[in-house]
Parts: structure tokens; sequence; C-alpha cells
């Protein structure tokens, strides 16, 4: 029987949505030519972003992928900094410097998105290392795909976050392809999750188009986290609807012979159904959501186009480098 309280359900459905349409304004965008860089697309993996931040407090601090926009967006991100930093603009998160793959924000804990696969995994054990050394009861969420999981930087992270029983909840989206490789291609085992029996942690598998499934374990993960007992690895397995980035038709390799089963798995359509049937929304629930999500996006689009470009003479400042 789910614990779920009728608010948190209705602000995963929320931010489900809030994914969805930010990902399909941003593809509509892109394809107009109006977006430099690249894009990489959460449709179809909003479930697991929503059913983990639902948990978390903006203290709690996260990394991400190259597919970062739904953990950007569930971790309380506004569309306007988004769309500004698509947009190269000076308003972005990053100053218009980072785009699509490197939007942070240390204010709401977003330590950033990645475009190095397996980047986040180190970073993600380092900040749970200093939320324990402070003596918080913060934690840190890891997100990664399947192919992540492959780095060195992955077994690197693992074991010294379990050896130091840091408070780190590992999450590995397991959308079934790295890049255009399929999971059994790149690696021999078909649960991730198994790879926690190497570092004594749990490993768990959960069904990632499922928010109730996602939202259950990782309550579970979160409360082991906070508490000291050390860090945990689920495994989401989930699907990207479309190719690894916008434009890739995924015909190459075998996605659009699997996306269809997926797609009837859809989770914002189930999330609505179990909504619905709780008599928790009203039937134009969506569509008002939706209406005023769509408002906003419009508001934040102009915002960006309207945003001065970064100027030239600030492009060394926030470098770290040592030049
Ligand atoms: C260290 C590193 N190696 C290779 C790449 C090129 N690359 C970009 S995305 C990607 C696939 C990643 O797959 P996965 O971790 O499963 O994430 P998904 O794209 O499926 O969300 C690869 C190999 C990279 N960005 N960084």
């Amino acid at each position: 029987m789910s614990s779920i309280t009728k608010k948190n359900a209705l602000w995963i459905f929320e931010t489900m949505l809030r994914i969805r349409r930010f990902e399909e304004a941003s593809i509509d965008l892109f394809t107009k030519g109006e977006l430099p860089g690249f894009l990489h697309a959460y449709i179809g993996e909003e479930a697991v972003a929503s059913g983990i931040c639902v948990h978390l407090t903006p203290r709690d601090q996260i990394t991400s992928t190259h597919r970062g926009h739904g953990h950007m967006i569930a971790k309380g991100l506004h569309y306007k900094g988004m769309f500004s930093e698509l947009y190269a603009k000076q308003t972005g998160y990053c100053k218009g410097k980072g785009g699509s793959m490197h939007i942070a924000d240390q204010e709401l804990g977003v330590l950033g998105a990645n475009g190095i696969v397996g980047g986040g995994i180190p970073i993600a054990a380092g900040a749970a290392l200093g939320l324990k050394l402070q003596k918080t009861k913060d934690i840190a969420v890891c997100f990664f795909g399947d192919g992540a999981s492959n780095e060195g930087a992955f077994h690197e992270g693992i074991n010294l976050a379990s050896t130091w029983k840091l408070p780190v909840v590992f999450v590995c989206e397991n959308n079934g392809f790295a890049e255009s490789t399929p999971q059994k291609n790149h690696q021999s085992v078909s649960d991730i999750a198994d790879r926690a029996k190497s570092y004594n942690i749990p490993g768990i598998v959960a069904d990632g188009m499922d928010p109730m499934s996602i939202y259950e374990i990782a309550g579970e993960a979160i409360k082991r986290a906070r508490s000291g007992k050390g860090p945990t690895l689920i495994e989401a397995k989930t699907m990207r609807f479309l190719g690894h980035y916008v434009g890739d038709p995924g015909t190459a390799y075998g996605h659009d012979k699997v996306v269809g089963k997926w797609k009837k798995m859809d989770p914002i359509v189930t999330f609505e159904d179990f909504l619905k049937e709780k008599k928790w929304i009203a039937d134009d629930h969506k569509e008002k959501l939706i209406s005023s999500i769509n408002q906003e996006i419009e508001e934040a689009i102009l915002f960006a186009k309207e945003s001065p470009e970064p100027d030239f003479d600030d492009a060394l400042e926030d470098v770290y480098a040592d030049l």
C-alpha cells in the first residue's frame, strides 16, 4: 500500500509535465535553428527525476548528465534561466557559457549537468563527503546512465562512497542504450543494480516508467542516506522516447524497433490515470496545467530572446583553469 500523499503525487505529476513541455519547446526551437549546441531530450524518463526529487530539499545536492534538463526542473530551476542558457545569453544559469549540457545552480544544490559521461559520480561522492563532514542531514543524489556505469569514475566513486558510508544515492537511468550501443553490447550484466554487491551496498531495480516505484524505492534509499547508513544504487529501467540527441532518428541501432513498447508506458498517461482513479484530479486538470505551463514557457522564451549576449570581455570570468 503506497504512502504517498496527494500533495506529493500532484507535485510529481506537475513536475513531469513541466519537464515534458520544456523539452518539447526546446526541441521546437532547436529544430528551427534558434539554439546553438546540442540537445539530448529527457522525454520518456520524467518519472525518474520527479519521483526522486520530490523527496529532496533545496539544500540537498544533485549531479546530472548531458541529458539533464529533467533533473534541473525537478530540483526547482526556473525556465527563464534555463532557456537563457540554451540561447547562450547572459541571463542563463551559467551566464550563457555552458549551454544545455552545463546548467548549474549552487543555491538549489545543482552541482551541474555534465557533458563528461560518468563525470558527476565522483563529484556527488565528494559533495556527500562535504555534507557528512559538516554533520548535516543533507544528501547528494547522482543521476547517470547505463553507459556511465562502465566508466572508471562509477567504480571509484561508489567504492569510496560505500567505504566511507557517505550520504549519497546513485541513480542509474538505464534507458537501454549508450549513445548508439544497446546495453547487451556494452556490458554483460542485465541488472546494473547487481554491481552494488561489489561495494556491499543495496542495489535495487525500480520501474523507471512508474513514478510510484521510483518514489517508494527512493524514499527508502534517501532515508538510509540521511540516517548515516550510506549509499544505495538504484537502477531505474526506463527509455528515452527520442534518439540520443535531437535529430538522431534512432534507426541505425534498433531504438526505433523497441521504443513503441515503452511509449505505451508513458508515465504522464499512466500517472494521470492513477490520480483520476484516486479522485485527486478533475478531468481537465492536465489541460489546465499545460495551459499555464505553456504561458510560462512563452514568457521565458521571450525573456531569453531579449536578453543580452555574454560580453567578450567576460569570457575568462568564472573560469577556474590555471592560465
Ligand atoms: C567520458 C566520455 N566518453 C564518451 C562521451 C561521448 N558520449 C556522450 S553521451 C554518451 C552515451 C552515454 O550513455 P548513457 O550514460 O547510457 O546515457 P544516456 O545518453 O543513455 O542518457 C557518450 C558515449 C562523453 N561525453 N564522455
